[in-house]
């Protein structure tokens, strides 16, 4: 076994089968001891998202209601101002979010009019003293580098399961168009938040194989996203049943030993998982969650309710910028830097819940 620390790229199908096939008390101690070499194992990050461009996307993703492709209750809507979006930034801000992420239901980012929004968007979240991220779809080069000129700290694109089953789930595009804008979001300078969704009818070799193409980036992914599939009426995978919560807390802690430094975030899902299980996914590594009442167009739990469940467990949230991941120190110094007021209120931390 290699020491709690070591970053490695080479792992083999066979390496990381053989952590899942590991008895689940085995996996969560070795998980929690790469975890304390590696973070503070009492915070949590918080991040809010925000889906600043909703419905009518032209690719086919089985799993989501924004694809044109499916009748779901989720309509196209015209993007959000500026405005609106820093008026819903400084409220996460108030309830101690530290991560603000932009989503737009897009195949891939057009330049024009909406994109130089994206980037004042990015500009305003980053001038309010919070880590800014964005989910846009594909990039090219020239994209990547304007939102790393804005001040991006993170930008979001999940590979979502493994190369053999991804084309059960997308047909509109390749498992390595992702992997191409993954490289491009590295070589601008922008940290990569790069997971994936269980519970899509995955196989347990399809989710090793999803973790190992993760892991084997050179660099880790700054933050992966571990997301439980929310099973959406009028989409393809609606009647698929929800995971069992061990195998959420199984994913998680596979994470955390092969990417040792990352931040591992338990993030769609949480609305049908007790507090125990997520406690037990903190315990699995975990260290970050989506925060805030809604996701991009389903639903997260209360503030309140994970306030009081971080408070009860005896976690706390991380301040801004406290990731190990070099390019998002990098970032902080990049980009609009916020009025010291600003940095004061972002800092601030959350009041327990009574
Ligand atoms: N259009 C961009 C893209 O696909 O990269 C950005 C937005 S897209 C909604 C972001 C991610 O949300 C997807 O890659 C997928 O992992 C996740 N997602 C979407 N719908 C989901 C669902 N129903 N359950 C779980 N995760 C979902
Ligand atoms: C990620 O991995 N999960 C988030 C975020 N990155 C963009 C999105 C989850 C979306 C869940 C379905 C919805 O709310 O539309
Ligand atoms: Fe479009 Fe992204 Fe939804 Fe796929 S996941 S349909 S690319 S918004």
């Amino acid at each position: 076994m290699s020491s709690p620390d070591t970053l490695r790229h080479d792992w083999t199908l066979d390496e990381v089968k053989a952590l899942h096939a590991l008895p689940l008390t085995d996996l969560l101690l070795r998980a929690q001891t790469v975890h304390r070499a590696n973070h503070a194992p009492d915070s949590v990050q918080l991040c809010t998202l925000l889906s600043v461009k909703t419905g009518g996307c032209q690719e086919d993703c089985a799993y989501c209601p924004q694809s044109s492709k499916y009748e779901t209750e989720v309509h196209p809507e015209k993007m959000l101002t500026v405005d609106e979006v820093l008026s819903k930034a400084r409220q996460a801000r108030a309830t101690g979010s530290t991560r603000f992420c932009m989503g737009a239901a897009w195949r891939d980012a057009k330049d024009g009019p909406a994109f130089d929004t994206v980037l004042d968007m990015v500009r305003g979240v980053r001038g309010l003293g919070l880590e800014a991220c964005a989910t846009l779809g594909m990039l090219t080069d020239d994209q990547a580098r304007r939102l790393a000129e804005a001040g991006l700290t993170a930008y979001n694109h999940n590979i979502d399961t493994s190369p053999d089953h991804y084309g059960e789930i997308i047909s509109t595009r390749r498992f390595d168009d992702r992997l191409q804008t993954v490289a491009r979001v590295v070589k601008a300078g922008i940290s990569v938040c790069c997971g994936g969704i269980i519970g899509m009818g995955e196989s347990i070799d399809d989710r090793c194989e999803m973790l190992r193409t993760l892991a084997n980036l050179d660099p880790h992914p700054g933050s992966v996203p571990i997301n439980a599939l929310v099973p959406v009426e009028g989409t393809p995978l609606a009647g698929m049943p929800r995971i069992d919560p061990l195998e959420l807390a199984r994913m998680c802690a596979i994470a955390r030993v092969l990417m040792p430094r990352s931040m591992v975030r338990l993030s769609a899902g949480r609305t049908d998982l007790s507090r125990e299980a997520q406690v037990l996914c903190f315990m699995a590594g975990a260290n970050s969650i989506f925060y805030g009442e809604k996701l991009l167009t389903t639903g997260n739990p209360d503030v309140l309710e994970d306030q009081r469940l971080l408070s009860d467990a005896g976690l706390k949230p991380m301040p801004p910028y406290a990731s190990s991941d070099p390019t998002v120190q990098a970032t902080r110094d990049k980009g609009p830097q916020p009025k010291p007021g600003e940095l004061l209120l972002s800092a601030r931390a959350i009041e327990p819940a009574e």
